[in-house]
């Protein structure tokens, strides 16, 4: 009777064990499978995300070459590390529309680098070399508290937001560098040295995500993200799926139904050189001056730029989209 009951309790555990492996059996790669999807939580933590935007503007403006460059990437790759399953830095080099060579620093962190269904997640971190806007003090550079630290910031606290709730799809998210050392009279390609670098050189070869969101200026109080038309003409259906998320959280205070016009930004060159479909969240008030906001380029983008209630806006939507894939 006891040997029964022993033998019993083992083929139960086997039978366990054979039913266990056979479910997850369904779940490798990226097949799809009858089970249903794990419940999540939409969170994010604003104060998180503010002092991540605050840390960064702590070294100083983050010019490319400058010491507080060199600070910030080794700090943005610490986060990633940290945050995410693996990280580095993809280090080239390009050459700006004033400087002959300038150092890329474009940090690159990726959550489940197994999986095939992937989205990319960007911002760029560098600061433009001067506030060029600025009617008092054109030529030193602002804080760049929403020019660059911002979507930086969210994106930290999102990556460890997925640490705490580990999502189904691979995420890779990038920091570029060298976005802003443009031409504002010049070429579309003086612009996003970094992104223009990692689409023609990707940190994998024939790198692909399903579609890409990048997060510029996304901290100012009652910000205002019109579609952006390069997004609208190479992602229509991830504008409209992250919109109706946001709609969803009762974000349409922030992601309006509205369409502002064509921004050259990093998205434009993950779009046309990678062909990954990609968007922009970038505050544009068609009702206000440059569109881009008061602070732009002035010394007026300092951590007063910034709101935490955006933020939120921001990081939730953005958690919720890449929860949902
Ligand atoms: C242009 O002004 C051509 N593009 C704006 C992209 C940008 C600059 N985003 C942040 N700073
Ligand atoms: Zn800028």
């Amino acid at each position: 009777m006891k040997l029964n009951k022993t033998l019993l309790a083992f083929t139960f555990l086997l039978l366990a064990f054979y039913s266990c492996s056979d479910s997850k059996k369904s779940t490798d790669g990226d097949k799809p499978t009858t089970e249903t999807k794990r419940p999540f939580t939409v969170k994010f933590n604003a104060d998180s995300a503010y002092q991540y935007i605050q840390e960064q503007v702590d070294f100083g403006p983050r010019v490319p070459g400058t010491d507080a460059h060199a600070k910030t990437a080794i700090y943005l790759q610490n986060k990633l590390v940290q945050f995410c399953d693996t990280a580095f830095m993809q280090l080239g080099s390009a050459t700006s529309y004033k400087v002959k060579y300038v150092e890329i620093k474009n940090v690159i962190g990726s959550i489940n680098t197994d999986k095939t269904k992937r989205i990319l997640l960007c911002a760029h971190w560098d600061t433009r070399p001067q506030a060029d806007q600025d009617l008092e003090n054109p030529t030193t550079p602002a804080d760049g508290a929403n020019d660059g630290a911002s979507g930086v910031g969210v994106l930290i606290e999102v990556a460890r937001q997925l640490q705490a709730q580990r999502p189904d799809a691979g995420v890779d998210i990038i920091f570029f560098d060298a976005e802003d050392m443009g031409d504002s009279r010049g070429e579309a390609t003086t612009w996003c040295l970094g992104s223009q670098y990692w689409a023609k050189t990707p940190h994998k070869q024939n790198y692909v995500a399903r579609f890409g969101i990048l997060l510029d200026m996304v901290g100012p109080k009652d910000a205002v993200f019109a579609i952006e038309g390069n997004s609208w003409q190479y992602a229509q259906p991830y504008i409209k799926k992250v919109w109706q998320t946001a709609a969803k959280l009762g974000h349409s205070k922030y992601f309006v139904n509205q369409h502002g016009g064509q921004i050259t930004d990093d998205h434009v060159f993950v779009n046309k050189i990678r062909g990954i479909p990609t968007l922009d969240i970038i505050h544009y008030d068609v009702s206000n001056g440059s569109g881009f906001g008061e602070f732009w380029h002035r010394h007026s983008d300092n951590m007063e730029s910034i709101d935490k209630n955006t933020l939120k806006a921001v990081g939730e939507t953005v958690f919720k989209v890449v929860v949902d894939l």
